[in-house]
């Protein structure tokens, strides 16, 4: 027995990892389905390392009703069109998209952070999936909270192309190869070069200057930690394939010295604390390609404020910051609230 699950944008780079992540996790399945748009039908993919390979199907006509969950990964216009059809058929949605997570009828879940949340999904029968700059940085900070109180974040990341989907990662590679024999180049996804360069720059514009991914990373961190805590952010692309980077540093109501949170790292759910204070002591985006984990490093007393702590934050943002949190909330969902097929 288990769920009947569909992966939505099963062919794309989150969509790919959710299937990989459900076969190396065991997660219970009665029945899996890959289905992406009608350009991908009928083509044949992997599911994981299972061995089992899954025949795309045409979302436009997918019944969705005879699935329990369907994990959406396929950007806001397909959940903005296809999302509600199949939670009013039945089937919880888990949308990795930015569509829903700001309405209040919707939980927005980190499972090491807030798992208690899910309980409101029943209003729209939609559970939605942070931003992966903002899943790993939530994870690191919980704990450090709970301790001392967080009252303002300044955050600078240094995101990778993955994040900008497959064409992201298929620009850096041709780039990197036109500069090095000398063809010619004109960016097509990223609005400057991104080989051996980097962007201050990620989503939209806003009327205040900011981005919108840095807006994300303000509003997505109150709802799921505390909303009290004020957060500043400046967005990077770098010319990274795999791996979200992130120089944190915290302000807080109460005094936590680096050996104190060290600890309180070291023994957190979702965290490894990689923080030797010597050459490499520390995690870099390559090293967490493929892994579970985010990593914490560089962890030092800030004496410029009264109580303060800076790090660096480092996570596979495929992973935590899509398809393995996506996984993770179907889990409690499933120990929680689902029933399994017979
Ligand atoms: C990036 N964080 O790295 C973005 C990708 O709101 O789900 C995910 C965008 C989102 O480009």
């Amino acid at each position: 027995s288990g769920y009947r699950v569909a992966v939505v944008g099963a062919t794309g780079n989150v969509g790919r990892e959710i299937l990989n992540i459900l076969a190396e996790r065991q997660f219970p399945l009665a029945e899996v389905a890959a289905v992406a748009s009608p350009r991908s039908t009928g083509d044949i993919i992997d599911f994981g390392d299972s061995g089992k390979e899954l025949k795309v199907q045409n979302i436009d006509h997918f019944d969705f009703g005879s699935f329990d969950i369907a994990l959406f990964a396929a950007g806001s216009e397909v959940s903005r069109l296809h999302a509600p059809r199949a939670a009013e058929a039945g089937c919880t949605v888990i949308d990795n998209s930015s569509l829903y997570r700001m309405d209040p009828d919707v939980p927005l879940i980190v499972p090491e952070v807030n798992p208690e949340a899910i309980a409101g999904y029943r209003a729209k029968n939609i559970i939605a999936n942070p931003n992966c700059s903002t899943a790993q940085m939530v994870v690191a900070l919980k704990p450090l909270h709970d301790v001392a109180r967080i009252k303002r974040v300044v955050v600078a990341t240094y995101q990778s192309v993955s994040g900008a989907g497959k064409a992201g990662m298929d620009e850096l590679f041709e780039q990197s190869r036109n500069i090095f024999v000398g063809d010619a180049n004109s960016p097509m996804k990223f609005t400057k070069q991104i080989a051996f360069n980097v962007i201050p720059h990620i989503d939209s514009f806003l009327d205040d200057g900011s981005t919108k991914e840095e807006w994300k990373m303000v509003v997505e961190t109150k709802k799921i930690l505390d909303p009290s805590i004020k957060v500043t952010a400046t967005c990077v692309r770098v010319p990274v394939f795999v791996g979200h980077s992130e120089a944190i540093n915290v302000e807080f109501e109460e005094e936590l010295s680096a050996e104190q949170a060290q600890a309180i790292l070291r023994e957190a759910p979702g965290v490894m604390l990689v923080d030797k204070r010597e050459d490499g002591g520390y995690v870099t985006p390559v090293e967490c390609v493929g892994e579970y984990a985010t990593y914490v490093s560089r962890v030092r007393d800030d004496p410029t404020v009264e109580y303060g702590l800076s790090m660096w934050v480092v996570s596979d943002n495929l992973r935590k910051g899509a398809a393995l949190n996506a996984v993770q909330i179907a889990e409690l969902l499933g120990r929680r609230h689902l029933q399994k097929a017979a």
